[in-house]
């Protein structure tokens, strides 16, 4: 299933003013804390109301990771990697609270962006660095 459509314009301008205004400082995202993952491996992410934990990824390497989104809310989630162009690059369906249900993303080293796409939820905090070193 792949997120509805009519909610990308708002995503994007969000993601935008988020890379615009995100991108020196040392900030961390809202939610959990970073976690540092090999890639070719499988990561487990909790989605809930409105947040990620881990809320931030830092990839080492650019093997294909798999996400396996555990959805401890109420509500469907999912979690979305973009770029600076907010381009859709791979991750979970958007599937209801409490199923678990997995994606791969695959891309070069780089930021990027790690989204929920359903509703305003990135805005409301579900979204984080998503980070990919080459190693
Ligand atoms: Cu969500």
């Amino acid at each position: 299933m792949r997120p509805d459509p009519r909610l990308a314009p708002p995503l994007l301008a969000f993601a935008a003013v988020a890379l615009l205004t995100g991108g020196c400082g040392g900030e961390p995202s809202t939610g959990g804390p970073a976690q540092t993952v090999a890639s070719g491996t499988t990561l487990e992410v909790i989605a809930d109301e409105y947040s990620y934990d881990p809320g931030e990824l830092i990839v080492e390497g650019t093997e294909p990771l798999t996400i396996e989104l555990v959805n401890a809310g109420a509500l469907a989630h999912n979690l979305r990697v973009i770029d600076g162009n907010g381009q859709d690059l791979g991750g979970t369906p958007t599937f209801q609270g409490g199923l678990t249900r997995s994606g791969t993303v695959e891309v070069g080293a780089g930021d990027y962006t790690m989204v929920c796409t359903v509703g305003d939820h990135a805005a409301l905090g579900m979204e984080g660095r998503f980070t990919v070193r080459a190693r």
